[in-house]
Formats: structure tokens, C-alpha cells, sequence
């Protein structure tokens, strides 16, 4: 693998990689093909953009390894762009609209489109690894204003998904309509899968964190893994096979929600 494990050099054997880009349908992005990014206002961080525009996406999604001291202290996003940070590992001190919020592993903060979001690595030593979001907020009429947005993904209940038991759902951000998207993690029981393969018109930036799955990408039926990163763009049919021997096959996604589409 690249940047992220540090190995660098010729390998032993063939160059070979899992990832399949198909833009604006889908594409499956693996750690090992990973580059790291400069971008402005993030000091002392790897970063790699995954979903984008580029690919075919509404949104934008970052893999972000903060390291020392490093974080985003100018201000991320705001300006219209709301966003979003999850911590996969380590922890962080995340701060918006002049409150300071204290992020460990499962920790999130959603920041609405007119405040930016800071944050900086919390001192421990180690490196934390943040799966980070921005999107352009899509206003509507009689709806309100979405506010800042907390919480740990371990203190949120998890639903039984569509009347499946085996199939678990957590909302992070409220159902309120003044938002226009969600997160969710998906966490499914090794052999559970979806009901249907779903074709719908909302888009999809999801981050496996545990677990493998045999996932179906507009009918094209991949392997995926802890550490990979799928996106699904609009109408591209998707269901998941959960695969392995006893860890729950889950990830962490965006999805717009709660809004007409623009003619
Ligand atoms: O919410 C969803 O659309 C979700 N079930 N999609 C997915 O897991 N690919
Ligand atoms: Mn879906």
C-alpha cells in the first residue's frame, strides 16, 4: 500500500490494483492507490480527495491523517458549503461557531453552510484519521436553517434496516427537513445483505470501516474491503453481500435527502 502504510519502492510482485473508476456511475477507490494531496488551509495533514465533482459527485470527501499538531485552523468549508467530519481513529478538538467540541474515535461534527469548520489534532501523540465532507447547501422555501450537529456514533442506537435484524442503521444528523443530506452507517451481519438492489436518484460517498462485502456496482459484482472508499452516483444500481467470519460489514455514507431536483 502507498502513502498511507509508508511503503514506497518497487514491490515484489506485479503492479496491480482493485480499483474500477467509472465516472459519473461509480467507483470503488482502494488504499493502496492512494496519493496524498496538498491542499491550502490544511497544515500538517495527508490528505486524499475521493469523491469530487471529477468523479461525477455533488459532493466532495477527503481521507485526512492529521498528524502532530496539524488540523484545519483557517476554516474549513462555510460560505454556502456545509460540512461534515467523522473520526475513523485518534481524536481531535473540532470547533464551530466559536464552540469547541472534543471528537474521539466514532466522534462526529456536522457544520452547517454559513459557519466553517476548524480542527486540530488533540495532543495525544498520535496520528488521527478523519473521514471528512463538504457540500453545497440546497436551500428551500419553509424548511428553517440546519444548526451545528454532534455526537458519537457509539451512544446512537442502531435501527434494524428495512424490517432486517441482521442489517443495522444509524442516522446521524436529525430527519428535520431543513437539511438537505444525511450520514448513516450501514453495519450488516456477515451473510446479511440488502432486500433489492437499489437504483435511486441520490448519490452515495461511503468509507468502509469494518468488514468486507461483495458489493454490486451497476450490476458489476466487486469484492470490498475495510479501507476502501465507494462511490455511487445517481441511479447507479447497489446492493452488498456482507462476506468474512464474524466482523459486521459497515460503512459510513452521504446521501442527499429532503429536496426536489433543479431544472
Ligand atoms: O440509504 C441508502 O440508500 C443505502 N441503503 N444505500 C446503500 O447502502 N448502497
Ligand atoms: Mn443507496
Amino acid at each position: 500500500m502507498g502513502y498511507l502504510n509508508h511503503q514506497q519502492g518497487y514491490r515484489e510482485g506485479l503492479l496491480e490494483s482493485r480499483a474500477i473508476i467509472k465516472k459519473d456511475n461509480f467507483a470503488l477507490i482502494t488504499p493502496d492507490g492512494l496519493v496524498n494531496n496538498v491542499v491550502p488551509g490544511f497544515e500538517d495533514c495527508d490528505i486524499t480527495i475521493l469523491g469530487s465533482p471529477r468523479l461525477g459527485a455533488r459532493f466532495v470527501d477527503y481521507l485526512v491523517t492529521v498528524k502532530n499538531q496539524g488540523g484545519h485552523k483557517q476554516g474549513f468549508a462555510g460560505e454556502g458549503v456545509q460540512s461534515f467530519v467523522y473520526v475513523v481513529s485518534g481524536a481531535i478538538k473540532a470547533k464551530a461557531d466559536g464552540k469547541e467540541y472534543e471528537l474521539n474515535q466514532g466522534g462526529y461534527l456536522y457544520v452547517p453552510p454559513h459557519l466553517k469548520l476548524t480542527f486540530e489534532n488533540n495532543n495525544s501523540g498520535e496520528d488521527s484519521r478523519l473521514f471528512l465532507y463538504k457540500k453545497r447547501y440546497q436551500e428551500a422555501e419553509n424548511v428553517g436553517k440546519p444548526e451545528v450537529v454532534s455526537g458519537n456514533v457509539h451512544d446512537i442506537k442502531q435501527e434494524a434496516y428495512e424490517g432486517m435484524e441482521e442489517v443495522l442503521i444509524q442516522d446521524l444528523l436529525p430527519k428535520s427537513l431543513a437539511f438537505d443530506m444525511n450520514i448513516h452507517i450501514l453495519s450488516f451481519k456477515p451473510g446479511a445483505s440488502h432486500g433489492y438492489v437499489e437504483t435511486h436518484v441520490q448519490e452515495h460517498g461511503a468509507y468502509v470501516l469494518s468488514g468486507r462485502g461483495m458489493y454490486n456496482l451497476d450490476n458489476n459484482w466487486v469484492p470490498v474491503d475495510k479501507g476502501d472508499y465507494i462511490f455511487m452516483g445517481a441511479y447507479s444500481p447497489q446492493a452488498t453481500y456482507a462476506i468474512g467470519l464474524d466482523e459486521p460489514f459497515a460503512y459510513i455514507y452521504s446521501k442527499d435527502a429532503n429536496r426536489d431536483i433543479e431544472l
